[in-house]
């Protein structure tokens, strides 16, 4: 395992120096004196195989301290043997095209090869105006007929979008392969089916369906046997919302999806030019794994290709043992802002969220926000793969969540690794639906014209009593007592 920053420390200082002369270098100041007679068996190694432990040995072994304490005792065969068997398992880990079952290829000669992704041509789909299509039959906001993200109308085709003006099209993308705990794929369906989707937002009084068209989008086709060629339709799937004028609201699936849909915007509205808050227990830049894109690569992909820039990419959430240093210092190496729960145990929440709200302002004024679930703390969303103990509770996250969708020019939100069949309770796709709907709150009050995040219903946070009460019984607005009430048999 090569730890970035180390070995570039000692490939430089090893390759003329023995380990008495390494041990003054000042370049290795963590490395600390090695025990005789330890040195003098170390000594005696093949250059090769010396310079090898000294630059692997702490990673394989944890420490410096932990290496000298296996190697205590032993002969010069002995750590002969062991600095063998450390290259044995550094070169067996990698690619070797004789033996590596990653070189069977996929069958180009299949005839249904692109068949899980093709579209219907018009001429084969049901024939009828564009348009938004409501499957309620019954009026005024009745429960019934086909359930749907945010209870919205059905749209279709691009041609739906643009006829109906739709502003966010809400769609489902039921990748799972890219992680380890499968399951996501079932979120779309869980959040369609699930508590609360839609109405009145108590905390502003705003009500993004009536405000917005809103439309569910369906879901985007996977091949749930590969993420790396799913990940190209869903990118072309976004680009086409997008190009509508219509918000992509993505429901996965996992985080993989980060990356199309950061890449998808990019196509659209050009790359680097919006900014990204991704809401995680994780951060998501791994890199160097057997497969180039799982759930923990978006971030370094979408960057690495130049779709978002660093500068503009802010983390918050970040908790439990991943990343390490090196990810930190790449973050901080690339001018990302990260905002993890350490921080928010050293300066409260509210200094957090206040410091996050202004960098999304100071960057640019497009907006893409990638929530994953597990941000949340497990008491709130037990239904996703990968959770990470002391995260956000609801009564954090709503705020922070509604106010960058009311101070940004919104231009894509996904909501990722919902994993239902890891819940048997409701509330997992509940809290999952909340999260959208504050989003959702968020661009409806930009468009009535409200621009504070912080803003508040007067209505629903002052009671403004006692005078209110005592004025309304004076104006007879207040309800008369009534002993007969539901009971106009006895009038
Ligand atoms: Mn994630």
């Amino acid at each position: 395992m090569k730890y970035p920053g180390r070995s570039v420390l000692f490939s430089s200082a090893l390759v003329a120096f023995g380990v008495a002369q390494s041990l003054a270098d000042e370049d290795m100041p963590d490395m600390p004196e090695i025990p005789m007679p330890l040195a003098t068996v170390i000594d005696g190694l093949a250059e090769e195989k010396r310079a090898f432990l000294m630059e692997e040995g702490e990673g394989f072994a944890g420490t410096w301290e932990k290496l000298f304490v296996r190697l205590r005792g032993k002969s010069l065969e002995e750590v002969e043997a062991f600095v063998d068997a450390m290259q044995y398992l550094e070169s067996a880990s990698k690619f070797n095209p004789e033996t590596d079952m990653a070189s069977i290829p996929l069958n180009t000669e299949a005839e249904d090869f692109n068949s899980w992704k093709l579209m219907n041509p018009r001429a084969l789909a049901t024939q009828r105006e564009p348009g938004p299509i409501n499957l309620s039959y019954y009026a005024r906001g009745g429960r019934g007929g086909v359930q749907t993200f945010a209870g919205a109308p059905v749209a279709i085709y691009p041609e739906d979008l643009v006829a109906g003006d739709v502003e966010v099209a809400i769609v489902g993308a039921p990748l799972d392969m890219g992680t380890y705990y499968r399951g996501q794929r079932f979120g779309p369906q869980a959040m369609r089916t699930g508590y609360y989707q839609a109405g009145n937002d108590m905390a502003t009084m705003v009500n993004p369906s009536k405000i917005l068209s809103i439309v569910d989008y369906g879901d985007i086709a996977i091949d749930n046997m590969s993420t790396e060629i799913s990940v190209h339709h869903v990118r072309e799937r976004i680009a086409e919302i997008a190009e509508t004028g219509a918000i992509p609201f993505i429901v996965g699936g996992d985080h993989s999806l980060e990356y199309p849909d950061i890449a998808g915007l990019a196509d659209v509205h050009g790359k680097g030019s919006f900014g990204v808050v991704h809401f995680d227990s994780h951060f998501d830049a791994g890199k160097g794994q057997a497969h180039y894109i799982t759930h923990g690569q978006p971030v370094y992909r979408a960057i690495k290709e130049g779709h978002v820039k660093a500068e503009n990419f802010i983390q918050v959430g970040l908790r439990g043992p991943w990343p390490g240093a090196w990810g930190f210092e790449w973050m901080r190496n690339n001018g990302m802002r990260y905002h993890p729960m350490a921080e928010v145990e050293k300066k409260g929440w509210k200094q957090v969220m206040e410091d996050a709200l202004r960098e999304a302002r100071e960057g640019t004024e497009k907006l893409f926000i990638s929530f994953d679930v597990d941000v949340l703390d497990p008491a709130f969303v037990p239904g996703t793969g990968t959770p990470v103990p002391g995260g956000l509770t609801m009564r954090e996250a709503i705020p922070i969540v509604r106010a960058l969708c009311t101070e940004s020019d919104m231009i894509g939100f996904e909501i990722v690794e919902l994993d239902p069949l890891l819940d048997n309770t409701y509330r997992s796709a509940l809290n999952a639906n909340y999260i959208m709907h504050a989003c959702l709150t968020g661009i409806a009050m930009r468009k009535t014209g409200i621009t504070d995040g912080s803003y508040l219903s007067e209505l629903s946070t002052e009671d403004q009593q006692p005078g209110a009460g005592e004025q309304a019984l004076e104006a007879g607005d207040a309800e008369e007592i009534d002993p007969d009430y539901g009971r106009p048999d006895a009038r």
